[in-house]
C-alpha cells in the first residue's frame, strides 16, 4: 500500500516553498518529497486507500500477427489476461465496455437520422448537476449500464447521469418482470466499480462536434458485499467505495466519436489507441504505446474565461502566447469544447489542455471522478502530466461523487512550466484552496 497521504499533503507544501524537481515513475508520481508541518492529511476512509497498490502489469505480447485483422482489442485484451492472470475479468469489462462504445457511436452517427437529437422529454429533464440533459445522454448512460452489467464483473457504477452510485440496481430488472430482479447478475468475488461519463460534450453532439465516452476502473473494497441490491444500506456504501482516489485506478480510457471512432486506454501499463473497423466490427491497434511530445506548441482552454482565471495563469498563458515562454515560441491555440477530443489532440500533439478554476467556479467545471482521475492516469501514462494547477490531480481523494476540479494536463514540460507560475505566487486565497483540496474540505 502506498503511502499516499505523505503525498498529497506534499503537493500544496510547496506552496510554501521553492519549486521542487519532479521525476516519473509509474506511480506513485510524487511532485515533492517535503512535507509541511501546516499541512493536514485529507479525511481518508480505509476503504478509499485500500485498493492503492503498486501494480506491476506486464504488457502483451504478440508473436503474430493476422494480416487482414490486425491487433484487435478483443485479442490485445486476451493477450493481456493471458500474461496478467489476475487481470482476467478486466478481459470481460473492456469487451463491455467496447460493445457500448460500438453502440453509442453507432447512435451518434445516425442520431440526426433517427431524430435522437435535442432535449431528453423534450426538455426540462435536468441531471443532478443542474445541467440539462440530451435524449443521448439517457440513452448512452443505459446502453453503457447494460453493457457492464452483462459482463457480470461490475458491483457498483458511478456516472455522470446517477444522482448516487448505484449498484445498478434499475439495470437488473427483468424486462417486463414488474420490478422483478434477475438471480445472476454479479459474479461474486469478481466485482469492479466502474465510472463514467457516457457522453461527454453532448451539448455539441447536435452540431456533429465529436463527443466522446470517459470510464474509469477501480477494484472493489473489502466492505462491498454491504453493497448488496435491496440492502437498505446500499447507498451509503456504494459510495464509499466509488471514492477512491485516481491511484487506485486499475484502468481507464475513453471513447472518441469523431471523424473515426477510437478506443484509447490504459490497463497501468502504456497507452494504446485502437481504430474502430467497421468492416470488421472490431478495434484495430493503430496507436501503439502512445507517448505525449514531452514540449508542445498548443495551448487549450476556454479564453472567454480568462479574465477570471487565477493570476498566475493568466501570467502563464500571456507567456506563451507572447514568445516569451522557457521556449520561446509563440503557442497556437485550439478548442473545441469536448474533453475527449482536447485531451485526444493533446495526446497526440502534445502542449496543454485544461479547464481551470475562475473566479465563479473555484473548482473549474470538470469531474474528479470520472472525468479528470481518468483522463489524469491516461496523461501520466502517456508521459505526461495532470495538475490542478499545482497538486497532482491522481493524488486527490474525492469527497463527492460530482465533485469538481480544475484539470490542466498535456506535455510534462509545459505542465510544469505552468506550474511554476503557481509556484512562485503567495495568494493566500489561491493557497486556502488547494489546502481544503487536499484536506478533502473542497466541495
Ligand atoms: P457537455 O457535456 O455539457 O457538453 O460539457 C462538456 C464539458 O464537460 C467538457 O467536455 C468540456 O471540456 C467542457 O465541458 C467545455 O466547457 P465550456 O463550454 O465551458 O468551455
Amino acid at each position: 500500500m502506498r503511502a499516499v497521504l505523505l503525498a498529497v499533503a506534499a503537493t500544496c507544501a510547496s506552496a510554501f516553498m521553492a519549486p521542487s524537481p519532479v521525476s516519473l515513475s509509474r506511480r506513485p508520481l510524487r511532485l515533492s518529497q517535503s512535507r509541511s508541518a501546516a499541512v493536514r492529511v485529507p479525511r481518508a476512509s480505509p476503504v478509499m486507500m485500500a485498493n492503492i497498490k503498486e501494480r506491476t502489469v506486464r504488457a502483451p505480447v504478440f508473436d503474430e500477427v493476422c494480416e487482414q485483422t490486425g491487433i484487435t482489442l478483443t485479442r490485445y485484451m486476451m493477450e493481456v489476461s493471458r500474461a496478467n492472470p489476475e487481470l482476467r475479468d478486466l478481459e470481460s469489462l473492456i469487451s463491455g465496455i467496447q460493445q457500448a462504445c460500438k453502440t453509442i457511436s453507432s447512435l451518434v452517427d445516425r442520431a440526426t437520422i433517427t431524430g435522437m437529437v435535442g432535449y431528453a422529454n423534450g426538455g426540462g429533464s435536468i441531471n443532478v448537476q443542474g445541467e440539462e440533459q440530451k435524449k443521448l445522454d439517457v440513452v448512452t448512460n443505459d446502453v453503457l449500464k447494460r453493457a457492464l452489467r452483462f459482463t457480470g464483473k461490475v458491483g457498483i457504477i458511478a456516472s455522470e447521469e446517477e444522482d448516487v452510485p448505484v449498484f445498478n440496481k434499475d439495470a437488473y430488472k427483468v424486462p417486463g418482470g414488474e420490478g422483478k430482479y434477475q438471480d445472476v447478475t454479479v459474479d461474486i468475488g469478481s466485482k469492479y466499480v466502474t465510472v463514467f461519463d457516457p457522453l461527454d460534450g453532448s451539448s455539441n453532439v447536435d452540431a456533429n462536434i465529436p463527443t466522446g465516452t470517459i470510464f474509469g476502473v477501480y477494484e472493489e473494497a473489502e466492505s462491498m458485499e454491504n453493497c448488496m441490491v435491496n440492502d437498505d444500506s446500499v447507498e451509503g456504501s456504494c459510495l464509499l467505495n466509488t471514492l477512491q482516489p485516481g491511484d487506485a485506478l486499475v484502468a481507464s480510457g475513453y471513447c472518441l466519436y469523431s471523424s473515426s471512432c477510437m478506443f484509447v486506454f490504459t490497463i497501468g501499463a502504456g497507452v494504446n489507441g485502437f481504430t474502430y473497423d467497421r468492416s470488421i466490427g472490431e478495434f484495430v491497434l493503430t496507436h501503439p504505446n502512445i507517448q505525449l511530445p514531452k514540449r508542445g506548441k498548443i495551448y487549450s482552454m476556454n479564453e472567454a474565461n480568462r479574465w477570471d482565471w487565477d493570476k498566475p495563469l493568466q501570467d502563464y498563458v500571456t507567456a506563451i502566447q507572447t514568445g516569451q515562454g522557457q521556449t520561446k515560441a509563440k503557442y497556437s491555440s485550439r478548442y473545441i469544447g469536448s474533453m475527449v477530443g482536447d485531451v485526444h489532440r493533446t495526446l497526440l500533439y502534445g502542449g496543454i489542455f485544461g479547464y481551470p478554476a475562475d473566479k465563479k467556479n473555484k473548482d473549474g467545471k470538470l469531474r474528479l471522478l470520472y472525468e479528470a482521475a481518468p483522463m489524469s492516469f491516461l496523461m501520466e501514462q502517456a508521459g505526461g502530466l495532470s495538475l490542478t494547477g499545482k497538486t497532482r490531480i491522481m493524488d486527490l481523494v474525492p469527497q463527492k461523487v460530482h465533485q469538481r476540479v480544475p484539470f490542466l494536463a498535456g506535455s510534462y514540460d509545459d505542465v510544469m512550466e505552468m506550474r511554476s507560475y503557481y509556484d512562485a505566487c503567495d495568494d493566500p486565497e489561491i493557497i486556502k484552496r488547494c489546502l481544503a483540496r487536499l484536506e478533502g474540505s473542497a466541495k
